[in-house]
């Protein structure tokens, strides 16, 4: 199946399950999360409040991802992913955004999703440089895909033609 990458707002685009670059208390925020909940509308923000804490405030710890209903979404799933904050790379941050992907990914499958589209994780307010992220999020994407012979079309939606041109020259 195709992988590609689409200079677009992730909201816009009609997908089966859109992925959100959230944070831990999954409450909602600025960035891609921000406009995922003003497109899917205040159901969403419901649904995430009413998910378990794995502690005080934390409904999903940095690496992993939850899954709800898109509310007004075309997208009929949120996977909502919280990938790492730049610390200058030292701090396990390449193998927590790969998890992002590949936690991703495993829900999408448990649901069947046939599409899907992920943001450019940790890419914006948490600092993480994209010529960095971008590679790990194209093989990761790749290697879940051939490991599981999953027939699915993914898309990586950039904002900006600087980081639609980074995927680009990662897919080769
Ligand atoms: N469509 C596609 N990409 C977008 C959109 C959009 N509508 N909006 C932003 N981007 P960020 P993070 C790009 O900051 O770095 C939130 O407050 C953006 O240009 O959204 O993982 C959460 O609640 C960048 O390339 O996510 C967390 O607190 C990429 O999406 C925190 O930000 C990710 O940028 C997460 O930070």
């Amino acid at each position: 199946m195709p992988i590609e990458a689409l200079q677009t707002d992730i909201t816009t685009l009609d997908v089966d399950a859109l992925v959100n670059a959230a944070n831990e208390s999954l409450l909602g925020g600025g960035g891609v999360d921000g406009a995922i909940h003003r497109a899917a509308g205040p159901g969403l923000l419901d649904e995430c409040r009413a998910l378990p804490q794995v502690r005080p405030g934390v409904r999903c710890p940095t690496g992993e991802a939850r899954i709800t209903g898109g509310h007004r979404l075309r997208a009929r799933h949120v996977i909502h992913t919280v990938g790492p904050v730049w610390r200058g790379g030292g701090h396990d941050e390449a193998a927590l955004l790969a998890s992002c992907y590949r936690e991703s990914l495993r829900l999408a499958m448990e649901q069947r999703v046939a599409s899907m589209a992920f943001p450019a994780i940790s890419c914006g307010i948490y600092g993480y440089p994209p010529e960095r992220a971008v590679p790990i999020a194209v093989r990761e994407v790749r290697t879940w895909l051939g490991a599981h012979d999953a027939p699915v079309r993914v898309v990586f939606a950039c904002f900006g033609a600087e980081m639609a041109a980074l995927y680009r020259e990662a897919l080769g």
